[in-house]
């Protein structure tokens, strides 16, 4: 309680000493500082929307893993540069480690934002920070990946169904191969929303479905293009009469493209590949038949985030899922498609 004061009032003396600095807005500036320090002797009141009516987003990043992660991060970036005079973004990259992530949330709490975008590295371990950031009325914005919490928790979560996109890539892999043959998965972050689910999707789908598709090995890649290289390596060694690969996002189908290139084999061909996302590359593969399929999932969620944390500001109602709308884009399209993507 202390520490707020101290920070409504002297955000209340930085106005001050700003407004006086220009001449003629003197009378204006005392009659500003009257109000300010009315401001003060309510602790309650949030320092930011006394000193000024920007909309003041904290978002914690997971970090830099996938072509699809750097695209949602510029998309934030960039709206807030535009929008610069009724949006301040503070930033923070986790470097995919959740402590981080929960650092930076409690560091938001304490610079007293207006609201909380997060896109969680791991679905648990959140109930905690979260308590904390509703204790201090600040809403959250789960951006992109659940997180295992009370609903209550948090107040909504804008992003795609992974179940349903694990599902539809089962169907696109089924597809692919005639109904029959051994595949592998390369799954995303252990623990991640995106990687669970796409991998439940995915293997309901081939069990109720596809009985001759057998799923002979399924690890993770961490959603990277190096991991998904390497452990595509030794699922070659150990199956080498696989007919396809599944991969939780483009980057580590990306990697596997490139392992099995240099185990002599000819990707898009020999191998197929079914990935999630539908970044650039994956359709420069798909271009060059090295890659077969992808299940799109956009990233471009920066706009509707800050439409939605303004809303939540105002005290408006949000719905508790805005789920994006995917499409899936096959090798036969890609050529066609591939210079009006966005990312
Ligand atoms: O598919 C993957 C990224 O959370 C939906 O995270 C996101 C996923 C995306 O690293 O490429």
């Amino acid at each position: 309680m202390k520490k707020k004061l101290v920070g409504v009032l002297l955000s209340v003396s930085m106005v001050v000493a700003s407004l006086a600095g220009c001449g003629s807005a003197a009378p204006q500036a005392a009659e500003n500082a009257k109000t300010e320090t009315r401001v003060a002797d309510e602790p309650t009141a949030k320092a930011d929307s006394a000193a000024s009516e920007k909309l003041v987003v904290g978002f914690a990043q997971i970090g830099q893993e996938s072509g699809w992660r750097d695209a949602e991060t510029m998309s934030i970036q960039t709206y807030a540069e535009e929008h610069a005079d009724t949006v301040e973004l503070k930033f923070a990259d986790a470097q995919q480690k959740q402590e981080n992530q929960i650092k930076a949330i409690k560091s938001f709490i304490e610079q007293d934002v207006d609201v909380i975008g997060l896109a969680p590295v791991v679905e648990t371990g959140w109930d905690q920070v979260f308590a904390e950031a509703q204790d201090a009325g600040i809403p959250i914005i789960l951006l992109d990946r659940t997180a295992d919490v009370d609903e209550s928790l948090y107040a909504t979560f804008i992003g795609s169904d992974f179940i349903e996109e694990g599902k539809e890539a089962a169907k696109q892999m089924a597809e692919l191969i005639g109904g029959k043959g051994k595949i592998v998965e390369l799954e995303g972050t252990v623990g991640a929303s995106a990687a669970t689910d796409r991998k439940t999707g995915f293997d309901q789908e081939i069990a109720a479905s596809y009985p001759d598709i057998e799923i002979v090995a399924s690890q993770t890649g961490d959603f990277t293009r190096a991991q998904g290289k390497e452990v595509m390596e030794s699922f070659l060694k150990s199956n080498p009469d696989i007919v396809g690969v599944y991969a939780h996002n483009d980057d580590m189908a990306l990697g596997a493209i490139e392992a099995i290139k240099e185990a002599g084999l000819k990707p898009g061909e020999d191998i197929v590949t079914v990935s999630v996302d539908g970044v650039k590359g994956i359709f420069e593969a798909m271009v060059a038949g090295e890659a077969n399929c992808t299940v799109e999932c956009n990233p471009l969620l920066g706009p509707l985030f800050f439409e939605t944390a303004a809303k939540l500001k105002a005290g408006e109602s949000v719905e508790k899922w805005v789920k994006s709308v995917d499409g899936v884009f096959t090798q036969d399209v890609a050529a066609d498609v591939i210079d009006s993507r966005a990312y």
